[in-house]
């Protein structure tokens, strides 16, 4: 593989996977024509009242590569986007495959910590970002970040309001010239399927999040095999709610795996209830996306009759526990079929099948999409435990890769020498085939599906003036699931409070959804035999707290 850091599946397994038709051997942008060659006059993408063909995505997405080559990105070249959803994201996605350009895919509330930390790691060529969202300014952001590069990188912005020496994205998109000149051009340029295609970031558990590196075989198996399980048709008007940053509403099956079909995508610039209904109603929307949360959230609503919803049949639910009310009343209160999914940016996607009996969908996570999806579940001594018991779940497969981005050290742990991924996920098989999961063995927080990793929360909580030490928890919430607690040890001066670390965390520009919701001070942490920190024990004693002395969260 062409970008030094990756690590390729042994050359045996690439064989078998090719020989067994999952890798397919072309690049993503090639798929991007054969989509638009099958259903070019068809609508592929809605946002807002924009409506964008496959053949007019196509045409657009070939003259931005054109423009990002003038810019001097070349095969090889990775790209920080940071973009909310909107149809420029899912064209500039394409533009990168035609020219071997990985996107790295930040999510919107990520801020300069976590940006010039993907920035320095994955060596990026330009950074892209909307020149506003939410009001704030990622634009001067982006800026500021593009500075920190060793070498000056472009700054691609979507908006109306693109400052000078910035590229003004939607420009780059116009159609201009002749298109099959250009796209004979830019077929030269296509980079090989076995490189990467793009870069999810991961939960992580240790520090900052880790970079996945997917390649053109592999996502392509991820969203199309995804696709035939869910269903996907070209009958589908699949509806992204959830940030396309994230692998569930982008390839699972997501945007790719409608428009690999022919179906309609139609991207939602949130998944709050009125937005989404709106949509859906709108666009007469088959199947969607949800976390818990935003699940949580629908069905509230679910019994406001201004919209009409009678068009859905699939709602997928995945990214962190799904509570077994919410199982229940979901698919009832929305009036469509509920599918779990137990998905990973790592790789492996299970997903209960819509044909499944009603116990199935209710009560397990699903089953691996693929025959060569390789499953162990085992002990903490790494022994397979008995059919049936809970186990930590070790996977590999033709889209699992075998290695995070330029992280060798963080690899030696989080995989076995023989290419197995540690999920970190606690499960166990059910006698119908399919997975559940019981818990997790790794230290992170589940926020309604957005990951935060323990070990950084506590790397800058204890930088906060006055803390000695802090332990991070995930303290239980109604909505969310979960949410960031601190322990805290002071030290000497004024006593450290939830407002002094907000602030800390604001000025260090730290994703907002990482901030603790919740402080203790405490005199000392319990610690284990070996003289770690005993969160079990201190997550006990500070929910005894908080029975009698923390309201509940509306
Ligand atoms: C999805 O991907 P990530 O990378 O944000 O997080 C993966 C982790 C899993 O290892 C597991 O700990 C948790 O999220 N998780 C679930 C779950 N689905 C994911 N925990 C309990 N129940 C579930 N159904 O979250 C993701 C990726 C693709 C599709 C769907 C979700």
């Amino acid at each position: 593989m062409k970008r030094a850091g990756t690590v390729p599946w042994p050359e045996h397994e690439a064989e078998r996977y090719t020989a067994a038709g999952y890798w397919r051997g072309r690049p993503l942008g090639d798929w991007m024509w054969s989509w638009s060659d099958s259903y070019g006059s068809r609508t592929a993408l809605v946002d807002g009242a924009t409506r964008i063909g496959y053949r007019e995505l196509a045409v657009r997405a070939d003259a931005l590569a054109e423009r990002l080559v003038s810019l001097g990105l070349r095969d090889g070249d990775n790209l920080l986007v940071q973009l909310p959803n909107c149809w420029e994201f899912v064209a500039l996605f394409l533009a990168c495959q035609r020219i071997g350009v990985a996107p790295v895919l930040a999510l919107m509330p990520h801020r300069e910590h976590e940006l010039e930390y993907l920035a320095e790691l994955a060596d990026v060529a330009a950074i892209a970002v909307p020149d506003t969202c939410r009001d704030f300014d990622h634009q001067t952001l982006a800026a500021k970040i593009a500075g920190t590069r060793p070498r000056p990188v472009p700054v691609l912005v979507v908006g109306d309001r693109v400052e000078p020496g910035h590229v003004d994205l939607r420009d780059a998109l116009r159609i201009e010239g002749d298109a099959e000149e250009r796209r004979g051009r830019l077929d030269e340029r296509a980079p090989d399927a076995g490189e990467v295609a793009l870069f999810l970031l991961s939960g992580g558990t240790t520090g900052l999040p880790k970079i996945i590196a997917r390649t053109h075989n592999d996502y392509e198996y991820n969203f199309r095999r995804s696709g035939e399980v869910c269903g996907f048709t070209a009958e589908t008007t699949y509806l992204a709610a959830l940030p396309l940053a994230h692998n569930f509403p982008l390839g699972c099956p997501g945007v790719l795996g409608t428009l690999a079909v022919g179906g309609l995508a139609v991207l939602s610039p949130s998944p709050h209830p009125r937005t989404a209904f709106a949509e859906i109603a709108r666009e007469r929307v088959t199947i969607t996306s949800v976390v818990p949360a935003v699940a949580h959230r629908w069905l509230e609503h679910a019994g406001d009759r201004t919209y009409d919803l009678t068009s859905l049949e699939l709602v997928q639910v995945g990214g962190s526990v799904l509570p077994a009310e919410l199982a229940r009343d979901l698919g009832p209160g929305l009036g469509c079929t509920l599918q779990q999914v137990y998905g990973m940016a790592e790789g492996l996607l299970n997903y209960t099948r819509p044909d499944d009996p009603a116990q199935v969908l209710r009560e397990t996570q699903g089953r691996p999409i693929s025959e060569a999806d390789e499953i162990l579940v085992v002990d903490a001594d790494g022994r397979p435990v008995p059919d049936g018991a809970t186990g930590e779940l070790l996977t590999r497969g033709p889209y699992t890769p075998r290695g995070y981005y330029r992280a060798p050290q963080h690899n030696q742990r989080a995989f076995t020498a023989d290419g197995w991924y540690r999920t970190g996920d606690l499960v166990r098989w059910h006698p119908s085939g399919n997975l559940v999961v019981e818990g997790r063995l790794k230290d992170l927080v589940n926020r309604g599906g957005e990951k935060v990793s323990i070990d950084e929360v506590e790397d800058l909580v204890r930088a906060v003036p006055g803390v000695a030490d802090a332990a991070a928890l995930a303290l239980p919430d109604p909505a969310l699931g979960e949410r960031v607690g601190i322990c805290v040890i002071p030290g000497g001066g004024p006593r450290p409070t939830l407002e002094t670390v907000h602030a800390f965390f604001a000025a260090r520009g730290v994703a907002a959804f990482k901030t603790p919701e919740l402080l203790y001070l405490v005199e000392e942490f319990p610690l284990t035999p070996v003289g770690k920190v005993d969160r079990r024990t201190l997550r006990e004693r500070v929910l005894a707290l908080a029975e009698v002395s923390v309201p509940a969260q509306p």
